[in-house]
């Protein structure tokens, strides 16, 4: 059974993960406006990923006896200055939810709860994977430069990118 605190931080994560599913949705817009189709293909697929990551919170808060509270999504940003400033966002924001996945660890350690503890650890791995993930495309942003053709070459790369991992993260 889930203390009330634990229920209610993990609801937060709920609502955190659909406002990420919801960002990576507008951001995927962004791209496919500016003719990125395969970054753009690569953000709806991330998208999709969050809110299967919020579902993945929403069945366990209920089926471990507390009550999953379907999240109001807050208007994400919808505008970037640049391909790059993209990136930048997105991996900050990916850092911002491993912060709070650790901070969840940290209190299922405090409580006790080892099933939530045992529950949290696939968010503890994709975070990294994710992180990982989204620092290889800066560096690679970072030697491309203003080269229009490299970026032209990553674009098509990011359209097969994450589809294999979509599979692994089903719930
Ligand atoms: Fe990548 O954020 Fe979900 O967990």
């Amino acid at each position: 059974m889930l203390s009330k605190e634990m229920e209610a931080a993990l609801n937060a994560q709920i609502e955190k993960e659909g406002f990420a599913s919801a960002q990576y949705l507008a951001m995927a817009s962004w791209a496919e406006n500016r003719g990125f189709e395969g970054t753009a293909q690569f953000l709806y697929r991330q998208s999709d990923e969050e809110r299967m990551h919020m579902l993945k919170l929403f069945h366990y808060v209920n089926d471990a006896g507390g009550a999953a509270i379907s999240p109001g999504v807050a208007i994400p940003r919808k505008d970037f200055e640049s391909f790059r400033e993209l990136f930048e966002v997105i991996l900050a924001q990916e850092q911002g939810v491993s912060e709070r996945i650790n901070a969840l660890v940290s209190l299922a350690t405090e409580q006790k709860d080892h099933t939530t503890h045992n529950f949290l650890q696939w968010y503890v791995a994709e975070q990294l994977e994710e992180e990982s993930l989204f620092r290889s495309i800066l560096d690679k942003l970072k030697i491309i430069g203003n080269d229009g053709g490299a970026l032209y070459m990553l674009d098509k790369d990011l359209q097969g990118n994450g589809a294999n991992k979509g599979s692994k993260t089903a719930p």
